[in-house]
């Protein structure tokens, strides 16, 4: 796998824009990922589709805009939805799917990510066959209801040496900590209100993408 993709690493779905119908979410979400960001992942939670097939054509559009762009659509926790959109990789959190039984399931060319909140997972992950980490949330993050204590950047900088995978960091990440965040090792960012919760998201980006080539 190709590690350049977890840079600057675009998480979003309509719950992420309340208020608008998911026709004007999928919008908003195609305009950020036209900005520059290395890859996108379709994470709905919560929304109310009117019937299956209206999820499955969101999904299916934003699959077809990814792959235009040339950048990973990554499927969150539905592994019969990415392996229906042959989708380039899905991604799981502690309590989804079994990763190997995903693996199983998916062979070994799609992408399988796999969220982290401690050190004790961070471990036990070394052993699995995901591809990717996410380990998070590193900031408090208003994003993820459920989302466990945030881990502090010193506490992950100490994490690091316990890894060897590739590796993103995720929740309440924002461009002043980025530097912080680089100089300990992770490969990218995962971020949801970074982007859109800006007016410039090709800025943001950017910047991101010049952090990391900086460093
Ligand atoms: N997962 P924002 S934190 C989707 O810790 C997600 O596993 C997290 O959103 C984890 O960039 C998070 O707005 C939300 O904080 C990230």
């Amino acid at each position: 796998m190709n590690k350049e993709f977890l840079r600057c690493y675009f998480i979003a779905g309509p719950q992420n824009f309340p208020g608008l119908s998911i026709w004007e979410a999928q919008e908003k979400i195609v305009l950020i990922m036209k900005s520059g960001v290395t890859a996108y992942q379709f994470r709905d939670k919560g929304i109310v589709y009117q019937n299956d097939r209206q999820r499955l054509e969101l999904a299916q559009s934003l699959r077809d805009t990814a792959r235009k762009l040339g950048i990973p659509f990554i499927v969150n926790d539905d592994v019969g939805l990415a392996i229906a959109l042959k989708a380039d990789g899905v991604h799981l959190g502690q309590n989804d799917e079994k990763l190997s039984d995903a693996r199983q399931k998916v062979g070994r060319s799609m992408i399988i990510g796999l969220s982290v909140n401690n050190a004790t997972e961070l471990a036990k992950a070394q052993e699995s066959q995901a591809d990717y980490l996410g380990v998070g949330p590193v900031y408090p993050t208003l994003t993820k209801t459920d989302a466990t204590h945030p881990i502090g950047v010193q506490e992950l900088g100490k994490m690091m040496p316990q890894n060897h995978l590739p590796i993103v960091g995720i929740g309440g990440i924002g461009l002043s900590v980025l530097p912080e965040l680089v100089h300990i090792g992770i490969d990218g960012i995962a971020v949801i209100s970074l982007l859109i919760g800006s007016n410039h998201p090709d800025t943001v980006a950017k910047t991101v993408l010049d952090t990391f080539k900086a460093h």
